[in-house]
């Protein structure tokens, strides 16, 4: 074998070395970890990258942020950054504290328009509030409610109107970020297409016209 294939032979070789080490990588989940998380999540109802819920303007949609403590240690504080499209959606004030959220106490900050921080402490204790553990994951806190009322400029511009970021915990050994990266966008519910309206019609059409037929027919053979 002369070099020249061995050099070739070497180089497909790291190539397909190379290719199934990203597919593996593809396809190995992210280890488990604690996460700011809202629903509704939403589901993909077109062509663009960011998840899709219809809505009509008038209505109040709720979104209710939780925090799952998977492989977190008892924290003393949590924190998240709210934002939202002020052209398509208006947060209603006061905003709700989750049911279950054991902090005892509760912050937010304006940080500027359709931006807000989002605090819930333990000051008696920053050590941490107990976690009760599920088996196989993490316990889930509701931590805050939110309502927001649609407003009439909805637009579906494929661009967030509702996200959760900067996510953070203080726990026994200090404050460590947290995964908090959700989105997804409010859109109207589409109008029927022209299309279909002319197929809606030309049924309506062919219904009228078969109705004056047999009518026309009935007199005939009445008299
Ligand atoms: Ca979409
Ligand atoms: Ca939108």
């Amino acid at each position: 074998m002369n070099r020249k294939i061995v050099r070739s032979l070497l180089a497909s070789s790291a190539i397909l070395l190379f290719s199934v080490a990203n597919a593996l990588a593809d396809h190995i989940p992210p280890p488990p970890a604690p996460r700011i998380q809202f629903a509704p999540v939403g589901a993909q109802l077109d062509g663009d990258a960011i998840d899709d819920i219809l809505v009509t303007p008038g209505q109040t949609i709720q979104f209710r942020v939780s925090i799952d403590t998977l492989n977190l240690a008892n924290f003393g504080s949590v924190s998240y950054v709210l934002d939202w499209d002020v052209a398509e959606l208006a947060l209603q004030f006061p905003t709700g504290i989750g049911p279950a959220n054991p902090f005892p106490t509760h912050g937010q900050t304006n940080l500027g328009i359709g931006s807000m921080n989002f605090t819930h402490i333990n000051t008696r204790d920053q050590s941490g509030v107990p976690i009760p553990s599920i088996a196989g994951g993490g316990f889930v806190y509701t931590l805050d409610v939110f309502n927001f009322t649609v407003l009439t400029n909805l637009d579906n511009n494929g661009l967030s109107d509702v996200a959760v970021s900067q996510g953070s915990v203080n726990t026994a050994i200090g404050f460590f970020e947290i995964n908090a990266d959700q989105r997804v966008e409010v859109q109207p519910v589409p109008e029927p297409a022209v299309g279909m309206l002319s197929l809606v019609g030309l049924w309506f059409l062919i219904a009228a016209s078969r109705r004056r037929r047999l009518l026309k027919n009935s007199f005939r053979w009445l008299g």
